[in-house]
């Protein structure tokens, strides 16, 4: 298979999907901006980049509590189509986000994806009628549960859900509602392709703190880094997402930087960066 791609040095412009969540997160182009310039330099990584643009639905009402579906819906069939492509390519996929709600897209585009890996604070498995917020990220997982069902949701007519309760690990959860509890199951089967889908919150608050939804008491840098050095030493990670990255919450530069650098070590040791040194990666 290809080598993964990672933005690396020399850094150039080429077609990874890096969607902006309509309506939040940082203006169309800042996470590619701030990813590059935040890029150590990873010779040994092929890169190519895309940006998705996406439409916002005018009279999007709410469907049961789920806000903003038609919006939401058609953005994550048009991020499904574009992993669909990278995975065509032979290639991994890392899609940077925007909010986790794209996870429905990547992981559909990603197809083959048993297991998944859900680092994150939050469980992220309510339905458009268990959810009291009525956020999108708190449901991906829901959408793409076959055992949940989800369905009638306008602008996820194209959604059919892969996933079973047992494809999915969680790592980092403290902040799971009422409902949620009832809806979930750890398993994992090491030998297929693996989806890791990183959600910045499943970290300690420090590391991360631009970021919408943080909850006390995360994962150390130090276990990220070993959690994404360990799925890529499988040779089996294909996708990662990375998300919840919102550079306007970042009350000060600092606040900035540390995050986006959080990210990008994480991202560099899932792409075959390891802590003792860096050494091709050619599987
Ligand atoms: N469980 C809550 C909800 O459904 O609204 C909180 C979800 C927060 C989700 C964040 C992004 O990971
Ligand atoms: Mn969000
Ligand atoms: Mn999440
Ligand atoms: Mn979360």
């Amino acid at each position: 298979p290809a080598p993964p791609m990672l933005a690396g040095a020399p850094l150039q412009r080429s077609t990874l999907p890096l969607p902006v969540p309509p309506g939040v997160g940082p203006a169309p182009g800042e996470h590619e901006r701030l990813l590059f310039r935040h890029s150590m330099p990873a010779p040994w990584c092929d890169v190519k980049d895309r940006e998705l643009k996406f439409d916002i639905i005018p009279n999007d009402h709410p469907y049961h509590n789920a806000k903003n579906p038609r919006t939401v819906g058609r953005a994550n069939e048009k991020l499904a189509s574009a992993v669909e492509e990278v995975k065509k390519d032979g290639r991994t996929c890392l899609v940077v986000g925007g909010d986790h709600s794209l996870a429905i897209g990547s992981i559909s585009g990603h197809a083959k994806t048993e297991p998944v890996i859900w680092f994150d604070a939050h469980a992220d498995i309510n339905t458009p009628l268990t959810s009291l917020s009525g956020n999108m990220h708190g449901q991906p997982v829901a959408f793409l549960l076959k055992e949940l069902k989800v369905s009638g949701v306008p602008g996820f007519e194209w959604l059919k859900p892969c996933l079973s309760a047992e494809d999915i690990v969680y790592i980092g959860l403290r902040d799971v509602d009422d409902a949620e509890h009832s809806l979930m199951e750890d398993t994992f089967k090491a030998s297929k392709p693996i989806h890791l889908s990183f959600d910045v919150d499943g970290l300690d608050p420090p590391l991360t703190p631009a970021t919408g939804t943080p909850v006390p008491g995360g994962v150390t840098l130090r276990e990220g880094i070993y959690v994404a050095e360990q799925l890529y030493k499988t040779g089996l990670l294909s996708a990662v997402d990375t998300v919840e990255i919102n550079p306007r919450l970042g009350k000060t530069q600092e606040e900035v930087d540390s995050t986006v650098n959080t990210a990008v070590s994480i991202i560099l040791s899932g792409f075959g960066k390891a802590r003792e040194g860096s050494h091709s990666c050619s599987y």
